[in-house]
């Protein structure tokens, strides 16, 4: 597929490989516009569509991962056209309902949608110049792409309401502390730090990395009882795989396992 905002290249060598997604509009500091969402929404479609794919990276450059929804396309707007319109609802919604692991590897502004567009996939590992923050209340507006919902269960509620009611921006290393990112390295390691987790991602049996992706989600969508007894059932359900055995005969045969994803 062609694509005019964003590039797309696929790494590794092994069964599975890696699914690199690019955001490529330097000029505007990869800001969200409609059409750059489409180009994300349907790379991300056909990665996960793929059977030779297993983890897929999302990243940006290292001035900027993205600067936010493009204000220019959204400042004219009316009540009508975003209410009415249910404003850019679809094509924001892609990333979360990929089945397969999305790594955020972040270097530069993740700013309002572009922080938000982070916080949707599955983890963040940045680069030490990366820079966090909503700071949409400076445009009049709020967060509308769940920056809400998710940085405070990320954050905690104390620093999500600074960052939110301020606009502060919150460096790689306070956003490590908090729990925003899994891991910080130089801008220089950003990429083979994501690939090097994303190859691990894909060494693993994809039914079970499935599986888990899912049921650490509903830890964030519903009660404790709830998510612990859907976790119940998804690890019963993989005793009917050829991995669990494979993997459990491995282990106890002291080899590496052979996984065939399924
Ligand atoms: N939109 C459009 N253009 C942007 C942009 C943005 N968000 N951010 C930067 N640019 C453009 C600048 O206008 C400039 O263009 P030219 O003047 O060269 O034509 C170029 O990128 C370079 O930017 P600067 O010259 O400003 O570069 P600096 O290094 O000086 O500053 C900066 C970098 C990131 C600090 C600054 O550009 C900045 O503050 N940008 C705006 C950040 C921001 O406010 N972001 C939040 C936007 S609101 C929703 C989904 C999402 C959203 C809402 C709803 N739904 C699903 C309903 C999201 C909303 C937002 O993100």
């Amino acid at each position: 597929m062609n694509y005019d905002n964003i590039l797309t290249a696929e790494h590794g060598d092994g069964t599975l490989r890696t699914g690199v997604i690019t955001l490529h509009r330097p000029k505007q500091l990869n800001a969200l516009d409609d059409a750059l969402m489409d180009d994300l929404g349907a790379a991300l479609r056909a990665y996960d569509a793929d059977e030779g794919i297993g983890c897929v990276v999302v990243t940006g450059s290292e001035k900027a991962f993205a600067a936010g929804a493009d204000i220019a396309a959204m400042a004219p707007l009316t009540l009508k056209e975003t209410y009415g319109g249910d404003f850019i609802t679809r094509n924001w919604e892609t990333l979360r309902v990929i089945r397969k692991p999305v790594i955020a590897a972040v270097a530069g502004f993740a700013l309002g949608g572009g922080c938000e567009l982070a916080m949707m996939c599955d983890f963040i590992i940045a680069a030490d110049n990366a820079k966090f923050g909503q700071p949409e209340i400076k445009l009049g507006i709020i967060p509308g792409a769940g920056g809400t919902q998710r940085l405070p269960r990320a954050v905690g509620k104390a620093k999500a309401m600074d960052m939110v009611l301020t606009a502060r921006t919150m460096d790689a290393v306070e956003a490590e502390r908090c729990g925003l990112v899994s891991r910080v390295v130089a801008p220089g390691q950003l990429m083979n730090e994501a690939l090097a987790a994303a190859a691990a991602i894909c060494a693993l049996s994809l039914p079970s990395i499935l599986m888990a992706k899912e049921s650490v989600n509903r830890a964030f969508e519903g009660s404790l009882a709830e998510g612990i007894r859907f976790e119940r059932r998804l690890f019963h359900t993989l005793f009917a795989t050829h991995d669990q055995k494979e993997g459990m005969a491995a282990f106890l045969a002291k080899r590496k396992p052979v996984f065939e994803h399924r």
